[in-house]
């Protein structure tokens, strides 16, 4: 069977992603949805180009998923108006990944819960909880986990087009002067903006009363809420780095009960979407420039963590504009597919 697949968004990285990889087998006709400023582009598809139409023409076309990645704001002004008019919206976006109603789904770890679903809406979880989530629920396997501590290492693309071409400037310009001029990073909507080239800022989104930011927010609520394990102590740090592609992840697990590291190593890589990299002997572990245009979640220096009864430290490195958004998007509608719940 062959479906009607929009995406809106179709122009920016994650829409780019997306398309690069949905198998035409299953697409009868593509509709890309972009903003008026992407008017009059094209782009290709399985070898043919389509013309860009704006989100209300694509309201008026016969829809049967929408993929979309243009932000909360659109998500939230349109993807009710898709899903009435009968489409099945996989949403990249926050706006509805805490809504009780709404699932929250990462396939190869809790794509249960859309067998029974009745909804038409879909969440799609953001790219440092996808990462996180597929490594902490066959941890939980192993031995049920008792408190997560994690420190995060994330791209500039994770900031959209605007932050990876901030980065891009600044390297190139550093030389010249107001080279390193910074405009949009930590995060566009802040009061202050720092260089990003040849520096660190702990600082990914919007601050919250707490003291925590949004992005930190995000990794605790939606990890809990993925794993269906409510009351998990799980605290964050989440870190932007100076380069393009690929979120890394420091992550303490305590657990309730003992394991062997082998065991760990031994699970991990039997699950055909985990790749572990993991031999200090040669200074074998996952790096971004080696994940990035990656699928699979990587893992390497998993270790025991000797200050705790049951405990162990773990670097998790995937490409967050692929398995982070664009994979898991797909993930999801082949999901519903081969599920046949569309
Ligand atoms: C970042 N994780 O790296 C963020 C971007 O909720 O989908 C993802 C935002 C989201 O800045």
């Amino acid at each position: 069977k062959k479906y009607n697949v929009a995406v809106v968004g179709a122009t920016g990285l994650v829409g780019s992603e997306f398309l690069k990889s949905l198998r035409s087998e299953y697409v009868k006709e593509l509709l890309p949805i972009a903003s008026e400023n992407s008017k009059g582009k094209r782009i290709m598809f399985n070898q043919k180009e389509y013309d860009i139409l704006t989100i209300n023409e694509g309201l008026e076309s016969k829809i049967d998923v929408a993929f979309f990645c243009a932000g909360s704001q659109i998500s939230k002004n349109y993807a009710r108006e898709f899903a009435k008019k009968g489409a099945i919206v996989i949403d990249n976006s926050s706006y509805f990944r805490m809504n009780d109603e709404i699932p929250l789904v990462v396939p190869e770890v809790n794509g249960e819960v859309l067998d029974e679903y009745k909804g038409k809406i879909i969440a799609n979880p953001n790219c440092s909880t996808i990462q996180l989530v597929v490594i902490l629920n066959e941890i939980d396997k192993i031995a049920p986990i008792k408190r997560v501590v994690v420190s995060t290492y994330q791209s500039v693309s994770g900031a959209g087009q605007r932050g990876l071409d901030e980065l891009i400037q600044q390297q190139e310009n550093r030389g010249k002067k107001g080279g390193l001029e910074a405009k949009v990073l930590p995060v566009k909507g802040d009061k202050k903006h720092y260089q990003m080239f040849n520096n660190i800022l702990p600082q990914i989104d919007l601050f919250e009363e707490d003291g925590y930011t949004k992005e930190e927010h995000k990794m605790m609520n939606e990890s809990k809420k993925i794993l269906k394990i409510p009351k998990l102590p799980i605290t964050v740090t989440t870190v932007r780095v100076p380069i393009t592609v690929c979120h890394c992840e420091s992550v303490n697990i305590e657990t309730f009960k003992k394991f062997s590291i082998n065991d760990v190593r031994n699970h991990l890589s039997k699950q055909d979407f985990i790749e572990v990299e993991d031999d200090v002997n040669e200074q074998i572990y996952p790096t971004p420039l080696n994940v990035s245009g990656k699928d699979k979640v990587y893992v390497g220096r998993i270790r025991r963590d000797n200050s705790i009864v049951h405990g162990m430290n773990l670097w998790i490195v995937a490409d967050n504009v692929r398995k982070g958004a664009a994979i898991n998007g797909l993930q999801i509608l082949e999901y519903i597919i081969a599920n046949k719940l569309i």
